[in-house]
């Protein structure tokens, strides 16, 4: 499922008066494991939904970036697209432009769609940049490959959001593949498509959309990276991806705070390669004992993990879910479940009713598959 194409080009129609010359689609992602590894050099492991961004667009010869939500409460943006600056949702696309400028994007008219759920951790903010890129290289015949255009659109949120985000939301929205999670080497950029199917193990991915938002996001998760860049620095390595022997970068260093965050940095990457090799022999139900695995070293050790995010877990786990575990940059958002198929209606009702005994917004829960990556649709 993806945001309507005819009818957002109908409504682009309606908006400027003119047909869109196309309709361009990004995916969110959901990162089975691999998390706060990315800026360190490490591994990641993150699939395409089929939830994202859809983009109408068409060039304009007057050198502006006409920008338009309907998601957005305002009557959109106009800016030059040789450059400029913004704040709020915009300045992702306007971020993307720019950059592209100089590439050879010119002026152009979009309308933008999502049926992502805002603020649920499941990269709405890659989605946008990338389905823009993708539009504006179609647009302007710019040939990039996709991974140079991931490491544009992230470079567009470093510089024009000022969020410091490592590369793995944008290679999962534009270089992940139906059925298959991608394993990213955030280092070198090597990818491997690793088949990922849950029904054919008889198990059902669940997100749990906590509906927990943290406006302070953006500065815990700077401090988080600065903590691991600092950390790197001390033990005298260009990244915790380099990182061999735990027990003694763990000596090495005074700091407890640091030594948990290089604690989870290096087992995580650990993880991911543990999770790689069970996919890869189709042994998907033992997934679960990482997931959580991987759940207890963000709570504990990157201490980035919420109340609500724990409690989804704790009841999953309690109602006979094989594993789960938070998703994304930390404080609010989602999480995952494993779960056998048939368990699938006790983790909800445990996860819902435990919400509701604490008076929280009920969790959304849906099923997640690997869907296709990011696309033109018309
Ligand atoms: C956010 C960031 F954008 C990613 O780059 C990544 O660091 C993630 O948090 C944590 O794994 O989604």
């Amino acid at each position: 499922m993806s945001p309507d194409p005819s009818a957002l080009a109908a409504a682009f129609g309606e908006a400027y008066q003119r047909a869109p010359e196309g309709v361009w689609h990004a995916p969110g992602r959901l990162n089975l494991i691999g998390e706060h590894t990315d800026y360190n050099d490490g591994f990641v492991l993150p699939f395409a939904l089929d939830l994202g961004v859809s983009v109408a667009a068409a060039r304009r010869d007057d050198g502006m970036l006409h920008l338009r939500s309907l998601q957005a409460a305002d009557q959109g943006i106009t800016v030059p697209v040789k450059g400029g600056s913004l704040d709020g949702w915009a300045a992702y696309p306007a971020g993307v432009a720019w950059l592209l400028h100089e590439h050879g994007a010119g002026g152009a008219s979009l309308l933008i769609d999502s049926d992502l759920p805002a603020g649920a951790g499941l990269s709405s903010s890659a989605a946008l940049e990338c389905a823009t890129a993708l539009a504006l290289c179609d647009l302007y015949g710019i040939e990039m490959d996709r991974r140079e255009l991931a490491l544009l659109a992230q470079r567009a949120e470093n510089e024009h959001v000022g969020m410091p985000c490592g590369i793995m939301d944008q290679s999962a929205s534009l270089l992940a593949t139906d059925g298959h999670a991608l394993m990213l080497d955030c280092r070198s950029g090597l990818t491997s498509q690793v088949p990922f199917a849950p029904a054919d193990s008889g198990l059902t991915m669940l997100v749990v959309d906590t509906r927990a938002t943290h406006t302070l996001t953006g500065g815990e998760y700077a401090q988080r990276r600065a903590e691991c860049e600092e950390a790197a620095r001390l033990l005298g390595v260009p990244a915790l991806r380099d990182v061999k022997d735990l027990a003694a970068a763990l000596a090495a260093l005074a700091d407890p705070v640091l030594r948990r965050r290089v604690q989870h940095v290096v087992t995580e990457n650990h993880r991911v390669e543990a999770v790689v090799g069970l996919l890869r022999a189709g042994a998907v139900t033992e997934l679960g004992s990482m997931l959580t695995a991987s759940h207890l070293s963000l709570r504990d050790q990157f201490e980035i993990s919420w109340p609500e995010a724990d409690v989804a877990v704790e009841e999953a786990l309690r109602a006979g879910a094989r594993g789960g575990r938070m998703i994304g940059g930390g404080f609010g958002g989602s999480a995952i479940v494993l779960t056998a198929t048939e368990r699938v209606d006790e983790v909800r009702a445990a996860i819902t009713g435990a919400y509701a005994a604490r008076g929280w917004t009920p969790p959304t829960i849906f099923e997640a598959n690997p869907a296709p990556g990011a696309h033109r649709v018309s």
